[in-house]
């Protein structure tokens, strides 16, 4: 853990991190997750490694009542082992190019998790930077998509607090910048 940029929206602050989000101590963290919850790699690993045993007989449950996740879907578990009370899991979507709906997807991804949180009372949630790894969606135009949702959703008063964890420095400065540019003021 290193760097921590603040944007004050509404009353609200969203929180750009450079970190592990498996160690976040939000109301709930989001998992960048597979359309089977099935655990994988990436973010999706580390979340199941630290949740523990509990966590995959709840995301089977989920997918025996519902078949599977799509792109743009978001569903609740515990936490269980985690810090954080809450997991929302949610999948975005695979980079095609961009002509096969993925802005949508993504903007869904993020919608639809901070959906779940709001519907379950929850004031704090922290996202990982959904799809710009194992799917490819490029970070410069996943960046103003995810943090305009985040700014939506704290300047209308329905979460308290987003906390956005990337992955390394070179990350961190990527989505700092593209922020810096739809917010403007800093406060460290
Ligand atoms: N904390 C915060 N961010 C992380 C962490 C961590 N512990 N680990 C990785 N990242 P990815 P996707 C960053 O690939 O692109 C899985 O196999 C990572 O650097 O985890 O949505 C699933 O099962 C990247 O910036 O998610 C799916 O099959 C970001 O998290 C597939 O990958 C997202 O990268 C989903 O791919």
């Amino acid at each position: 853990m290193s760097d921590t940029v603040l944007y004050p929206l509404g009353q609200g602050v969203l929180k750009l991190l450079e970190g592990d989000i498996t160690q976040d101590d939000a109301d709930a963290i989001v998992n960048a997750a597979n359309s089977a919850l099935a655990g994988g790699g990436g973010v999706d690993g580390a979340i199941h490694r630290a949740a523990g045993p509990g966590l995959p007989p709840a995301c089977r449950e989920i997918i025996a009542r519902i078949g599977r996740l799509p792109a743009g879907g978001a569903v609740i578990t515990p936490g269980f082992d985690l810090p954080a009370r809450h997991i929302i899991h949610t999948v975005g979507p695979i980079w095609r190019g961009g002509n096969e709906g993925e802005p949508e997807k993504l903007r869904s991804a993020y919608a639809e998790s901070i959906a779940r949180a709001v519907e379950n009372g929850l004031a704090t949630l922290s996202f990982p930077a959904v799809s710009t790894g194992v799917y490819g969606y490029p970070v410069e135009l996943a960046a103003p998509i995810a943090l305009t949702v985040m700014a939506e959703a704290l300047t209308s008063g329905r979460l308290r607090e987003i906390r956005l964890y990337l992955h390394g420095k070179h990350a961190f400065g990527l989505w700092r910048s593209v922020a810096d540019d739809l917010f403007g003021g800093i406060t460290r």
